[in-house]
């Protein structure tokens, strides 16, 4: 290797390498709402849906009288016009959310004060998604997203019939419907063929193993994964705790993928704002701990809702080899938790864990995601690099390099059995 790379840094210098070597790295985001371009249908761009995103919903009823009742009434131009004006003429884009789309809104020169949004909307309505993709990839510095999909989702799944593979893109089997709302969807399943029935009969559990091995043929999931209440409990008596071992730990076994579990929302604490209207609560960790002793045969993707969860994670982490705690999810990902959080794994995991993924909604918040997530963590790895330099080890510039590409590619690739 080439003497740069080889040069031993100073603790001076430390950070302004942490910095260029984060912004070469291109990293895999592995959880997102984003869609290949054959799924375009439901893929959300754009300036009016960068605006309308619910994070922003949920802040424009503290700072504009307007009712839900009558916000949603409006179309989404309306919506977006008025949340711009009241979010970011009206007062000052400095929330973690506002100032995220400013950031987009610069890295693709388009102005970042306008009294409306007629430049912008000019913008998106002249690129073409195929092309835009990639160019908004390369802005926020990532290789590759990985989707939510649901199989049950009507609005989805008829357009896997004819989709296909997008080298920038990987699928996931989203299991929310089935796992959490199997009374409201197994005739859905029955509707497709499958011979199963309300009750959890030998023959529906084998049923619903030939719907997930189905799906995973036509979505080549990197995991399977589920959102759980912040009550979940396992075991427990109930359906959601039968289908996880009877059908999809078995099934994620089978094909050798991980099942991620983000653990810790409470579903619509508000309904009256739609999507924006979910809160977060501290969920009983005893629950994972079984499920990670009782499959050691399963590998767990694990990101947790609460900021109070996050200590004991990264202790369990420590316990079980077959969990890897990733990002800072949802109400997390604000440098002020982002900090506290990668620290404190840094500290008790090394490199062995996965610090962030986007969950982006809209696809040109992975610019701003990122751009946050690099300028956030570049100051705490080299503090702790200064502080292995402090107590004697040399640090290079190859291994700083190795570290990122362990924390932002390789740890994941690893977990689901990906090539590099
Ligand atoms: O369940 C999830 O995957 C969450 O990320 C929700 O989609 C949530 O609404 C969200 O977008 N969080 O960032
Ligand atoms: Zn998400």
């Amino acid at each position: 290797m080439n003497q740069l790379v080889e040069e031993r840094l100073s603790k001076q210098n430390l950070l302004s390498v942490v910095e260029e070597e984060l912004s070469a790295t291109q990293i895999i985001d592995i959880h997102t709402h984003l869609f290949k371009p054959s799924l375009g249908a439901v893929g959300l761009w754009g300036i009016d849906e960068l605006v309308t995103y619910h994070y922003l919903e949920a802040e424009l009823f503290r700072s504009n009288d307007i009712t839900p009742e009558k916000y949603w009434t409006l179309t989404k131009r309306e919506q977006a016009d008025l949340i711009w004006k009241t979010l970011f003429v009206d007062n000052p884009p400095v929330s973690e959310a506002t100032r995220g789309v400013i950031a987009v809104l610069q890295a693709l020169d388009l102005p970042t004060d306008s009294a409306d949004l007629s430049e912008a909307r000019k913008f998106f309505a002249s690129q073409t998604l195929e092309g835009h993709i990639p160019k908004v990839f390369r802005l926020a510095g990532i290789s590759e997203a990985v989707m939510t999909n649901d199989p049950l989702d009507p609005a989805e799944a008829p357009l896997w019939k004819n989709s296909a593979p997008h080298k920038l893109f990987h699928g996931v089997i989203r299991l929310d419907r089935v796992l959490e709302k199997w009374p409201e969807h197994w005739q859905k399943l029955q509707a497709e063929g499958y011979r199963v029935e309300q009750n959890l009969t030998p023959p529906t559990i084998a049923e619903v193993r030939r719907f997930l091995a189905d799906w995973c043929k036509v979505m080549q999931p990197v995991y399977m994964a589920v959102s759980l209440t912040d009550d979940f409990r396992y075991p427990e008596d109930s359906i959601r705790a039968t289908l996880l071992r009877e059908t999809v730990l078995p099934a994620c076994r089978e094909f050798n993928i991980p099942l991620s579990l983000m653990i810790g929302v409470r579903r619509q604490v508000n309904p009256a704002i739609r999507l924006a209207g979910d809160g977060v609560g501290k969920a009983d960790l005893r629950a994972l701990e079984n499920l990670c002793r009782e499959f050691p045969h399963n590998r767990f993707l694990v990101s947790l809702l609460s900021r109070e969860n996050q200590h004991e994670l990264t202790v369990y982490a420590r316990k079980f080899a077959n969990m890897m705690p990733f990002g800072c999810w949802w109400f997390l990902n604000n440098p002020s938790i982002v900090e506290e959080m990668t620290r404190e794994r840094i500290e008790m995991l090394g490199m062995s864990f996965i610090p962030q993924h986007s969950d982006a909604r809209v696809l040109e918040q992975v610019i701003y995601k990122w751009r946050n997530t690099r300028r956030t963590m570049a100051p705490i790895l080299a503090n702790s690099y200064a502080l292995l330099v402090e107590d004697g080890r040399p640090v290079t510039r190859a291994h700083i390099r190795q570290d990122l590409d362990r924390l932002f590619r390789k740890n994941f690739q690893k977990f689901c059995g990906l090539s590099n």
